[in-house]
């Protein structure tokens, strides 16, 4: 039987959420920091641990039939693969920042003016989009401080919390992309069972973590207006209880809007409301 392999980051910040997202598929495999290369004992899966920037290569060229890794990674290296899944974690923004007693305000501005990045091909492409001429200097890492060095007028890097632009006198001044981890797969990938089996699994985990489950009480009186509010897999599950004119009432709910829905749902009548972590919605 053919054996898949799976191309995640060896350590950084997309490690642990890919593999704690491949353990919840029900994966067993051992996390040996030591290892390039993992077996996956209940699967016919083979995890191989890369820098995130060779996995793009490694899936296009078929080394790897599937990867894990940011949007902004694939976007950069121009590689030829399926996009199979959004996963919801690694989410941050490709951004151009000036420093903060700068008087640049508006992107034309930026004509002429030395920008700073690791993403040369996606801000190139950007600049060239809005009809911007700049310099764009590669460098390979600590791009922040690049202004203040007097190397650049600006810098193009990645930004989550937006700490580390502000501790070096930056101000974000345009979005140049959002990225995300995602699911990748070799061309054609996707026509596969097995890859799609992963699919399906990877989709019941982030289902499961979009939704909480819910348990509440109600009289029958308020049924209907606690009902109302509920939408459930199909529509919400009414147990009765011991006191007659009450029941209990199942259902999921989205991690979204969960605390305007709970007062809500308080309003309409319900209590001794408990909540619950899913772990799996296989429709
Ligand atoms: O060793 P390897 O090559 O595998 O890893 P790496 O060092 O190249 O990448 P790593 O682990 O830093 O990031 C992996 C991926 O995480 C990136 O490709 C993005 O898709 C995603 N990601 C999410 C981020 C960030 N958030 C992020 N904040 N990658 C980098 N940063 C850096 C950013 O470059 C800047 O230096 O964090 C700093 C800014 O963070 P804030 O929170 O201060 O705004
Ligand atoms: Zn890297």
């Amino acid at each position: 039987m053919k054996t898949l392999k799976i191309a995640i980051q060896k350590s950084g910040r997309l490690n642990e959420k890919s593999v704690e997202l491949l353990k919840n598929c029900g994966l067993n495999f051992e996390n040996y920091k030591s290892s390039l290369i993992s077996p996956v004992s209940n699967f016919p899966l083979e995890i191989l641990f890369l820098r995130d920037d060779d996995i793009p290569e490694y899936v296009q060229d078929g080394i790897a039939d599937l990867g894990i890794v940011g949007e902004n990674v694939i976007q950069e290296t121009e590689v030829e693969v399926s996009y199979l899944q959004k996963l919801g974690f690694g989410k941050c923004s490709l951004k151009i920042a000036v420093p903060n007693n700068n008087t640049i305000t508006v992107l034309d501005q930026l004509n002429g003016k030395a920008i700073a990045t690791t993403y040369p091909v996606i801000l190139g492409k950007y600049l060239k989009e809005k009809g911007i001429s700049s310099d764009i200097r590669t460098i390979s890492g600590s791009v922040e401080i690049s202004p203040g060095l007097g190397l650049s007028d600006a810098i193009c890097d990645l930004v989550s919390t937006g700490g580390t632009l502000k501790s070096n006198g930056l101000i974000p001044f345009a979005d140049v992309m959002s990225s995300e981890a995602v699911l990748i797969g070799s061309k054609g990938s996707e026509n596969d069972d097995l890859v799609q089996e992963l699919i399906q699994r990877i989709q019941s985990v982030l289902r499961a973590k979009e939704t909480k489950y819910v348990v509440l009480n109600v009289e029958r009186k308020n049924l209907d207006a606690v009902t109302a509010l509920l939408p459930g897999v199909k529509s919400p599950s009414v147990v009765p209880l011991a006191e007659v004119d009450w029941v209990a009432v199942h259902t999921v709910i989205p991690e979204r809007d969960f605390w305007d829905r709970i007062s809500q749902l308080k309003q309409a009548g319900a209590q001794g409301i408990v909540v619950m972590p899913i772990e799996k919605i296989i429709l």
